[in-house]
């Protein structure tokens, strides 16, 4: 149930953020030797992903943005409101992780500057451990930006992000592939370390591969082996669109988004088997 919960809070409605990172900013980043990086950098338009090649990692999705001396400063969800700064250092980047308790008018205080690279490749055993994961990532920003509406539309960005036959539909391989990057992005948020991270998305692989072809076989109304945006929404796309009124809870609309909901289930019916 912890994936779950934690699946959830990743699909939690998060804030506008306008423009997000700097695009100068994006991308793949190494630290150390390309052949032999000691980590990598994932940063999109709303997240950074640090996975080191031993110890912990950290996956920050960013609720506040802002730049202040030079620096964009991310700020994600969590008991202590972890932040992230960011700048351009020429053709590098650098980084800083700065201490809770830092006050945001001192940043970054004490706290260590990283610099980063760009390579022309990451080592292939790297690209094949945190691709899927990478792409995931980015994909979320695409679907909650689709999602905050109706649930055909959510569906069908869905479908566009996760296609990669480009045929417009989801096959097993294609929700599979999908359920290993969530598999990733959730053990990541979760803490994983390099070691655990390849465990948990090992895990995840096999019983995504399952929950895809079960979801193949409950879906696949014209039996065709592939999932449609319509066969994904048939009588579920409109479940959940009453939620949010409980007495004494504000009324979020985003969290009541058809959309949400019909990208919730869908997402959690990938991770039954977990
Ligand atoms: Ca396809
Ligand atoms: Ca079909």
């Amino acid at each position: 149930m912890r994936w779950l919960a934690a699946l959830l809070l990743l699909l939690a409605p998060g804030l506008a953020l306008g423009q997000g990172l700097p695009e100068g900013l994006r991308g793949t980043w190494v630290q150390g030797d390309c052949a032999s990086p000691a980590a990598l950098l994932q940063v999109t338009a709303r997240a950074a992903a640090r996975v080191p090649a031993a110890g912990s990692g950290r996956l920050l999705r960013f609720t506040a943005l802002r730049e202040a001396g030079g620096w964009s400063i991310g700020t994600a969800r969590g008991a202590e409101a972890p932040r992230l700064l960011l700048r351009p250092a020429g053709e590098a980047l650098e980084t800083a992780e700065p201490e809770a308790k830092t006050r945001d008018d001192q940043l970054p205080g004490a706290a260590p500057v990283a610099r980063w690279q760009r390579c022309a490749a990451v080592p292939a055993a790297l690209a094949a451990r945190h691709g899927e994961g990478f792409a995931l990532l980015a994909a979320l920003e695409h679907l909650e930006a689709a999602c905050a509406g109706e649930a055909g539309a959510c569906l069908g960005a869905l479908v566009g992000q996760a296609d990669v036959s480009g045929d417009g539909e989801l096959g097993s391989a294609e929700l599979a592939r999908l359920a290993r990057g969530l598999g990733w992005v959730v053990a990541l948020q979760d803490g994983a370390t390099a070691e655990t991270l390849g465990a948990a998305t090992g895990a995840a692989g096999l019983a995504g591969v399952l929950a895809a072809r079960l979801l193949v076989e409950s879906l696949d109304y014209d039996g065709n082996g592939r999932l449609s945006p319509a066969e994904l929404g048939q009588d579920r796309a409109a479940v959940g669109a009453a939620r949010g009124t409980a007495a004494g809870r504000p009324f979020d609309p985003a969290l009541a988004a058809p959309g949400l909901d019909a990208l919730r289930g869908l997402m959690s019916s990938l991770s039954l088997l977990k």
